[in-house]
C-alpha cells in the first residue's frame, strides 16, 4: 500500500466528515461479522447502510475507498478514524475554527462501534492523560509528577496550610494536556476528610482519571491511620475500579530507614503491610495484582542500584486505562527515545540520551501493553516498515505530516520505532 495514497485517502475520507466515517465504520463491521474484505466488505457496507452511494462523494472512487479497506484490516478501524478526526481537526484549526467539541458528539453517535472503541477515540482526538494523586502532604506527590513529565508543573515543598479543595494542574508536552489533579487533604486529617463535599468533588473529577499514583513515605514501618482512612473512603466512594489503575509510590527510597532491614527487605515489608490493609478493603486480587515502586526524588537510583524513572514510565503504561495510553504516549515518547538527537540510524548506542532510558525488558512490557491495549493487535504487524504517513496525522506529531518517513519527530511513533529497533 502506498503511503502518499494511503494519506490521500485519510484526507479525503476527513474532507468528506460524517458520511464517510459511518462508512469505514460499517466497512470494519462487516469485515468483522461477515468475514468479508477488501471490495466485497465496501459493497457489502454500502448495502448495509442503504443510502444512495453519492453521498460518500470522492471516497466511492474504489481505489481509495480499497485503501482504507486495507489501512483498516491491517491497523484496525480505531487506528483509522482517529487518523481521519485528527486530519479533520486540524485542517478545520488552520481556517480558524475548533470543530474538537462537534467531532466528539459525532463519535458518539458513530453506529456499529463498541462503547470502549468510542472512548478510546474520543480521548485520542481529545489530546489529554489525566492523573490523580493521593497521599499525604509532604510525601513529595508533586516532585513525582514534576520528575515523570520532566518539567515543573506543581509547586513542591510548599508547607503552607493544606487546601481542602483538589487542585489541578496542567501542561502541554507534544500538543497533549496532561492533567495533574491534586487531592490535598484527602490523607492528612480525618476530620476534613470526613467532609463528603470533598469526596463528592473528586468523585466529579474521577471519571477522566487515566492513573492513579497513591505516594507514601518508604521510610514509615506502617500504613498510618489517615491513609487507611482515606483509603478506607476512596475505596467505598469511587469502588473496587480504583485499584484497577493505581500504581502505589514509596518516595524517599534512599533516605535511611528506620529499621536495621536492607532496602529491599524493607520495601518487601512495606509493600506486604499496605497489600494486607489493601485485601481487607478491597480484594485479595486486587491486593495481590498492585504495582508498587520505591522511588526517590531527588536521586536516580535506588538504593538496589534500580534506575526508577523508566520502571514507573512501564508501570504507568501497563496500568493506565487503555483510553489514555495514546496520550500518554504521545505526550513522552520523545523522552525514551534519543533518535531525535541523533537522526542517523548508525548511532545505534543504547539510549543514553534519553530522559527516560528504558532497558529490554521494560521495553518489551511496554510494547506488550502497546500491542495489547492500545491499538489492537491488528497494528502490531502492520506498523513497522510503514513510513509516518498514518501515524503522524494520527497523533499530530508534526503537524500537516509529509509524504516522508524520516519526517516523524517523535511521540508515540519515535517511541514505537525506538522499541523495534534492532539492538
Ligand atoms: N529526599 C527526598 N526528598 C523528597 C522526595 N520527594 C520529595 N522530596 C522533598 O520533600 C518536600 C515535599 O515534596 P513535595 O513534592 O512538595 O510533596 P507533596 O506531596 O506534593 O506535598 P504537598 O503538596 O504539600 O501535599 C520537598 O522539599 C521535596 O524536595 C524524595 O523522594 N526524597
Ligand atoms: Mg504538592
Amino acid at each position: 500500500m502506498s503511503q502518499s495514497k494511503l494519506f490521500e485517502a485519510i484526507r479525503i475520507a476527513a474532507g468528506l466528515g460524517g458520511p464517510a466515517i459511518t462508512l469505514l465504520a460499517a466497512m470494519a463491521y462487516v469485515s468483522t461479522t461477515m468475514g468479508v474484505a477488501g471490495a466485497a466488505a465496501i459493497t457489502a457496507a454500502l448495502a448495509l447502510l442503504g443510502g444512495p452511494a453519492g453521498m460518500y462523494g470522492g471516497l466511492i472512487a474504489l481505489p481509495l475507498l480499497g485503501i482504507l479497506s486495507t489501512a483498516i484490516a491491517r491497523y484496525g478501524i480505531e487506528v483509522v478514524l482517529i487518523a481521519v478526526y485528527k486530519q479533520r481537526i486540524e485542517k478545520k484549526s488552520e481556517e480558524g475554527e475548533d470543530i474538537l467539541e462537534d467531532c466528539l458528539i459525532e463519535v458518539d453517535g458513530i453506529r456499529f462501534l463498541t462503547f470502549e472503541q468510542k472512548q478510546r477515540i474520543k480521548k485520542a482526538i481529545k489530546g489529554e492523560f489525566t492523573i490523580m494523586l493521593i497521599g499525604k502532604t509532604g510525601t513529595g506527590k508533586s516532585s513525582t509528577i514534576n520528575n515523570l513529565i520532566g518539567k515543573s508543573v506543581a509547586n513542591t515543598g510548599d508547607t503552607n496550610a493544606v487546601t481542602e479543595k483538589t487542585q489541578i494542574y496542567e501542561t502541554t508536552i507534544n500538543d497533549i494536556r496532561f492533567k495533574v489533579i491534586d487531592t490535598p487533604g484527602l490523607c492528612d486529617s480525618s476530620d476534613v476528610f470526613s467532609d463528603e463535599k470533598y469526596l463528592d468533588e473528586i468523585k466529579k473529577q474521577y471519571k477522566d482519571v487515566d492513573l492513579t499514583l497513591f505516594v507514601t513515605n518508604l521510610n514509615e514501618t506502617r500504613v498510618s491511620r489517615d491513609e487507611k482512612v482515606a483509603l478506607r473512603k476512596l475505596t467505598s466512594s469511587l469502588g473496587e475500579n480504583i485499584w484497577q489503575n493505581l500504581i502505589v509510590v514509596f518516595t524517599f527510597a534512599c533516605s535511611p530507614l528506620p529499621s536495621e532491614s536492607s532496602y529491599s527487605e524493607f520495601l518487601a515489608g512495606r509493600t506486604e503491610a499496605l497489600q494486607e490493609f489493601i485485601e481487607e478493603i478491597a480484594s485479595k486480587n486486587v491486593a495481590q495484582a498492585l504495582p508498587f515502586i520505591g522511588i526517590d526524588n531527588l536521586f536516580k537510583k535506588t538504593p538496589d542500584g534500580k534506575v526508577w524513572l523508566p520502571e514507573l514510565f512501564t508501570l504507568i503504561a501497563e496500568r493506565a486505562k487503555d483510553q489514555g495510553l495514546i496520550s500518554f504516549f504521545q505526550a513522552l515518547g520523545d523522552d525514551v527515545n534519543d533518535e531525535k538527537e541523533s537522526q542517523n540510524e548508525s548511532s545505534n548506542d543504547e539510549n543514553q540520551n534519553a530522559r527516560i532510558p528504558l532497558d529490554d525488558e521494560q521495553k518489551e512490557r511496554v510494547k506488550k501493553s502497546m500491542r495489547n491495549t492500545i491499538l489492537g493487535n491488528a497494528l502490531a504487524g502492520g506498523l513497522i516498515g510503514l513510513g509516518g504517513v498514518i501515524l503522524s496525522p494520527i497523533l499530530g506529531v508534526v503537524g500537516v505530516p509529509t509524504i516522508t518517513t524520516g519526517a516523524i519527530g517523535g511521540g508515540i511513533w519515535g517511541l514505537w520505532k525506538y522499541l523495534n529497533r534492532k539492538k
